[in-house]
């Protein structure tokens, strides 16, 4: 019974927290010898975004990590999902460029800074931001020869220098995005597109097709270089995230049965079926035919099992009905009107967006059964309407978002306890308000409303509801709470629970000695710490 499901919590092991990107809240771009990427001068381009603004100081987070880092401690998280910035690391981006301490040493920091508040770093490599010099240099994703190699190699350089501490990565974030957006639509960087009034440039019935194959290739090969370098002694899990919405027959017409399916197909099987099951989805060749890159038998070997999960951005569901003649949703219409003239549910800020739970349930369960593999949901939320035109009170009370959220952590409980699916964490985005690429700042997903003039935070309802959620459906934990004494606040209480485990007495011992003792403490600490996470 739904009721009964209700009751009961999730497990102490189920993560919980915040999600940010780099490029959308960093700013700061020509600071400690960041190489620029290929969004800096796109999103400086006239036109180019909604509100002629750019990410040159976004949520000025590289300045204000420690705010923000403070914040999530406040909110109770146990997990913050934020992204590198390829071009920090490796400011020209390829194999053979040098590596920049500074942009090592801004990632290194906040991880600390996060272990130490007991907060666990959840770290996706690539959120969009190539650096433009790879771009420039031989076409960036275009190029499989040069891609594959400059991004495994980049993300060699991150496992060595944060893997001791990070036990997540993300290779990528929506690579559906990545390509459509980007090579097809034209409305991401770089703004590759057929259409010669958005670009000089650019082949949309082949091009975005091409980059899902390299992203595919970059991801898998990096895994690759994980599993047989790093994993064996920092432990970590890998794997892609992958954007998707619940695509739901218009009616029962076996035409629009049939779409609905197609449209999955093209937005998640695309890379998913590759990824988990070892090949393109049938459809996917029946629509594009030669056009479709294929892999060869060595890279399929490579790009199949490459992921230890399954990485879950969703925010909606689309009505599907057959036809129309755009390829990126499977020659599928979209709508949120139903047949007797209805909305599927409350309208977002952004068109693509409508609050329906029952649609976050069918997709877990789609892909649970489909790709049998444990789920992280790494995004998850919504844009109020005009909420950036609102009084700062009147924000703040976002009511449209605490019942989206209210019915996601419902449907969350019931797909873990009547469905049986195997979920094992949840990321709203996003901790901020933040640069929402295409539309700029007009469109906000914070759970913190940010009041770009001063750049204060400032809580919305939604975010007490989440924290407080949290709270409430969660089996109390017995990972290192108790050792790092959270921060009182209003949204959070501070822990005083001492974990009864060996190791758990040994980091208490060691947090509570006297500082000066022992040099190596910290580091002692967050060993400890990790043995218990881990
Ligand atoms: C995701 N769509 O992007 C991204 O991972 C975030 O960076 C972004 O801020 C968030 O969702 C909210 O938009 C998407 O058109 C962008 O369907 C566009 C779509 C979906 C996801």
């Amino acid at each position: 019974m739904a009721s009964d499901s209700l009751t009961k919590l999730l497990p102490k092991d189920f993560i919980w927290g915040f999600a940010t990107a780099s490029f959308q809240i960093e700013g700061s771009t020509d600071v400690d010898g960041r190489g620029k990427s290929f969004w800096d001068d796109f999103s400086r381009t006239p036109g180019k975004t909604l509100d002629g603004r750019n990410g040159d100081v976004a949520t000025d987070s590289y300045k204000l990590w420690k705010e923000d880092v403070e914040l999530l401690a406040q909110y109770g998280v146990k997990s913050y999902r934020f992204s590198i910035a390829w071009s920090r690391i490796i400011p020209l981006g390829g194999r053979d460029d040098p590596i920049n301490p500074k942009g090592i040493e801004f990632y290194s920091k906040l991880i600390d800074a996060l272990l130490e508040k007991n907060i666990i770093p959840f770290v996706t490599l690539y959120h969009w931001d190539l650096p433009q010099s790879l771009h420039e240099r031989y076409g960036g994703w275009l190029n499989k020869e040069e891609i594959v190699k400059d991004y495994t190699r980049y993300a060699k350089v991150c496992f060595e220098a944060f893997g001791d501490r990070v036990k997540y990565w993300l290779t990528m974030n929506e690579p559906w995005c990545i390509s459509i957006l980007g090579y097809g639509r034209g409305v991401f960087a770089p703004g590759r597109s057929s259409d010669r009034a958005r670009s000089p440039e650019g082949d949309s019935s082949t091009e975005p097709w091409i980059v899902g194959r390299n992203v595919i290739l970059s991801h898998a090969s990096a895994v690759k270089a994980y599993r047989e370098i790093f994993k064996p002694a920092q432990k970590g899990q890998i794997g892609i995230t992958l954007n998707g919405d619940w695509q739901m027959p218009y009616d029962d017409s076996p035409e629009n049965v049939a779409a609905a399916q197609h449209a999955l197909d093209v937005a998640i099987g695309w890379f998913a079926d590759p990824i988990y099951l070892g090949h393109y989805p049938p459809y996917m060749r029946e629509m594009l035919g030669s056009r479709l890159p294929e892999f060869s038998e060595q890279e399929i070997e490579l790009v199949k099992g490459s992921s230890d999960f399954y990485g879950m951005n969703t925010y909606t569901t689309n009505l599907c009905r057959a036809g129309g003649d755009d390829e990126f949703q499977g020659l599928v219409d979209y709508t949120f009107t139903r047949p007797d003239g209805t909305q599927l549910g409350k309208q977002a800020h952004c068109a693509w967006l409508q609050d329906y739970p029952e649609g976050f349930r069918s997709l877990l369960n789609y892909l649970w059964n489909r790709y049998h593999l444990p789920i992280y949901v790494t995004e998850n939320g919504f844009a109020v309407k005009d909420e950036d035109t609102m009084p700062l009170e009147q924000a703040l009370n976002d009511t449209d978002r605490v019942h989206y959220f209210e019915g996601t952590t419902r449907v969350l409980l019931q797909a873990t306890h009547e469905d049986g699916v195997d979920v094992k964490a949840y990321f709203p985005w996003s901790l901020l308000d933040n640069f929402e690429w295409a539309d700029g700042y007009v469109t906000r997903f914070g759970l913190t409303y940010v009041d770009y003039d001063t750049q204060k935070r400032y809580p919305k309802q939604s975010a007490r509801f989440l924290t407080k959620w949290f709270k409430e459906h969660q089996e109390e934990s017995s990972s290192p709470s108790g050792i790092y004494k959270r921060g009182t606040s209003s949204l959070s209480e501070s822990s005083t629970k001492v974990p009864g485990t060996p190791e758990a007495a040994d980091a208490i011992k060691i947090a509570t000695s006297k500082p000066s003792k022992d040099p190596s403490r910290l580091k002692k600490i967050k060993q400890a710490v990790w043995k218990l996470i881990c």
